[in-house]
């Protein structure tokens, strides 16, 4: 395998020193780029990229053309492992996401397979498989899945949903229900990452995008066990390497020591909490992933300079900290700004590392 040129990103999640302060964004091959929607509009739709390994190269790549970002992110989407589940996952044009069929019922939880991935996602893995060839040993690729409770919410709801009505029925009214359709997810999600980890993705995220609606006794319940049973099944180290894993939970920032217990290297944060509190709270026990409000993006480069600034000064000195948005970039984002941040990042960093 070829030597990793820019390794920063993996040092930093084992808090081991760095040079400069490593940055990547969530969605970083999104819409907000202009090279990103002409391959959209070549592919003929969103599934036409995920489903082409090609294709998804292509775009995962585009970001790093652009800017000296620290690491690549396989462009793919979490709901291909209800779509593997025989959901039917279709978009339709300014919606989001929507399943054909929905699961609703126990009869509905007891028809579902865990997946194997190299026969239900071989996209996927090509996918992984290519753009780490083609990365060369540029940057580090991350490969990623949604926690079983987000996936289960789509699952239930066919789609997005504002106030998880149904997924909180079944919770509440057939939690043994849930726990069934939880952990045939979580073993699914553990095979699927692994397939990634094998097909050469360096570190793995965990979103756990609707975490944050849970109580928080539901949330040890039915969020964050299952993530703990994915995170002691993964493949920890390859190619004499460990394999970080980065646990997200939208929302999470009151859960943060109880998700560092999970035996995770790294915890994303949001934007609601504060990274120096944060990292008091976690002490040397896992980095820190985050986190600056994405709508920053949306003022002036001085003002999101002054922002990325404040954030690392709110860290402090020493390893441990991957910056990041707090939650995806968005679409209507000048991609000009996005490149002022993530300079800023790599020039005002360098003071906060020996
Ligand atoms: O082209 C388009 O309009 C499709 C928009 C889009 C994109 C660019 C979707 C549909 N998915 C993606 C790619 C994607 N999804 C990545 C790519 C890698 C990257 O560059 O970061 C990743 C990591 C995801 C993960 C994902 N999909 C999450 C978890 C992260 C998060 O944003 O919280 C979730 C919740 C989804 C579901 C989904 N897929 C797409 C949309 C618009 C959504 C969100 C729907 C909702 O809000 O409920």
């Amino acid at each position: 395998m070829t030597e990793l040129k820019n390794d920063r990103f993996l040092r930093a999640l084992m808090r081991e020193p760095v040079d400069v302060t490593p940055v990547w964004m969530m969605r970083q091959a999104g819409r907000y780029l202009p090279e990103y929607r002409a391959s959209r509009e070549r592919a003929g739709n969103f599934m036409g990229l995920c489903g082409n390994p090609e294709a998804a190269c292509e775009v995962t790549l585009q970001p790093l053309e652009r800017y000296p970002l620290d690491a690549a992110i396989l462009f793919s989407d979490i709901l291909t492992i209800p779509d593997a589940m025989g959901l039917g996952l279709y978009f339709e044009t300014g919606e989001g996401p929507k399943f054909k069929k929905t699961v609703r019922t126990e009869a509905d939880v007891n028809s579902l397979k865990v997946i194997d991935p190299k026969s239900d996602l071989p996209y996927v893995i090509d996918a992984v498989s290519l753009i780490r060839r083609e990365l060369n040993g540029r940057v580090p690729l991350i490969g990623f899945s949604g926690s079983p409770w987000t996936l289960a919410t789509y699952m239930i709801e066919g789609g997005s949903s504002r106030d998880f009505r149904r997924a909180k029925q079944m919770l509440y009214n057939s939690p043994e229900v849930m726990h069934r359709l939880l952990d045939t997810l979580a073993q699914s999600v553990t095979v699927y990452l692994n397939a990634q980890i094998e097909a050469g993705a360096q570190a793995v995220q965990i979103f756990d995008t609707w975490g944050g609606a849970l109580s928080h006794q539901a949330y040890d319940e039915f969020s964050l066990k299952y993530m703990r049973q994915i995170v002691s099944g993964l493949i920890r180290e390859r190619e004499g390497r460990k394999v970080p894993v980065i646990l997200f939970t939208k929302g999470g920032g009151q859960w943060l020591e109880a998700m560092a217990a999970t035996g995770a290297d790294a915890l994303g944060l949001d934007w609601t909490t504060d990274i120096g509190a944060a990292r008091k709270r976690v002490g040397d026990s896992v980095a820190l992933q985050g986190n600056m409000d994405p709508t920053i993006l949306y003022a002036s480069p001085e003002r999101i300079r002054e922002e990325v600034g404040r954030i690392l000064s709110s860290y402090g000195s020493g390893s441990g900290h991957i910056f990041n948005l707090g939650h995806g970039i968005t679409p209507e984002v000048d991609p000009e700004h996005a490149g002022a941040f993530i300079r800023a990042v790599h020039d005002l960093s360098t003071a906060y590392h020996t």
